[in-house]
């Protein structure tokens, strides 16, 4: 089919759908001018990031680690959601049933006004003290101390967020699981579709009858697996899909 056949076409499924799940990896943060992982000008590439957000580079270099993710937040903290950002923040009120996923740890989903998000992979803005286990939010950029230490045991604060290696929350895991499997549309966006469990969500939904559309600049291991595959940029191509929605609501 054109580009804008699926567009169309798109559009159609969304008129009747009541149950919308959204999955969104780094693309869809690429438009706010944040790096994605693993394109050219890949995080990953340039910094060893798949050496350096794990378990063992933390606790063999701390002060390292947060290095890297003080200029990660750096790079986040001043930038805004895009319209990809935004038009999934408005179908979350036209949605009678609309579950965010995101492998993002950025927040832009948060800060675009979206409300039911869950993140499988933490939060860049979250740190945990590696000795209580307490979570706090801090806003710092760049941090006062590096790295920082917990104001009450004076413990190492670790990011909150899942390291390679390390097991997502069973808890919000299920939920993602129970969501992809219940939906009508999910919608799969800016995602390399390599790290897993995340990238198994999509089958969860096919699986079970959903239809799955995919939004990425290029094809992915996931493609051959969903009903309509768009090529572009999410933050050109949701907004196109907005506008030819035809919804009653
Ligand atoms: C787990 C947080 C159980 C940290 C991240 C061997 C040993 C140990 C584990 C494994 C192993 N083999 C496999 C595994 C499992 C491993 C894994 O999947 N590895 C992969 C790489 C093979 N997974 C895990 O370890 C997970 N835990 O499985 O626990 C377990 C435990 C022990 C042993 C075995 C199993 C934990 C995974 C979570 C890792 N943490 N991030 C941080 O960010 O600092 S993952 C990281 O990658 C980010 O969260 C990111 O979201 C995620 C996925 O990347 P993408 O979002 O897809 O980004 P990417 O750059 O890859 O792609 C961007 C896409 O966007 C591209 O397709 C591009 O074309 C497109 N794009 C770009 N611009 C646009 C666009 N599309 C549209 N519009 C645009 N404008």
């Amino acid at each position: 089919m054109s580009e804008n056949a699926d567009i169309s076409a798109v559009g159609e499924l969304l008129g009747e759908a009541n149950r919308v799940v959204i999955l969104t990896g780094a693309g869809i943060s690429a438009e706010s001018g944040i790096p994605t992982f693993r394109g050219e000008d890949g995080l990953w590439r340039k910094y060893r990031a798949e050496e350096l957000a794990t378990p063992s580079a933390f606790h063999q270099d701390p002060k390292l680690v947060w290095e890297w993710y003080d200029w990660r937040r750096g790079i986040i903290a001043p930038v805004e959601p895009n319209p990809g950002h935004k038009v999934l923040a408005r179908w979350e009120e036209i949605f009678p049933e609309f579950a965010l996923i995101t492998q993002n740890i950025d927040g832009l989903h948060q800060k675009s006004g979206l409300k039911n998000i869950l993140e499988l992979h933490g939060n860049i803005w979250k740190m945990r003290c590696t000795e209580e286990g307490t979570v706090t939010e801090n806003l710092d950029s760049p941090l006062k101390e590096i790295p920082p230490l917990c104001p009450s045991c004076k413990a190492l604060l670790r990011p909150h967020v899942v390291w390679y290696g390390e097991s997502l929350s069973s808890t919000i895991l299920q939920r993602a699981f129970l969501l992809s499997s219940q939906c009508e549309v999910m919608f799969v966006i800016g995602t390399s579709a390599v790290v897993q469990p995340a990238a198994s969500l999509p089958l969860s939904a096919t699986e079970t009858g959903a239809k799955v559309v995919e939004i990425n600049l290029n094809p992915t291991p996931l493609t051959p697996y969903v009903d309509i595959s768009l090529m572009g940029k999410s933050g050109e191509i949701l907004p196109l899909i907005d506008k030819n929605m035809k919804r009653k609501s």
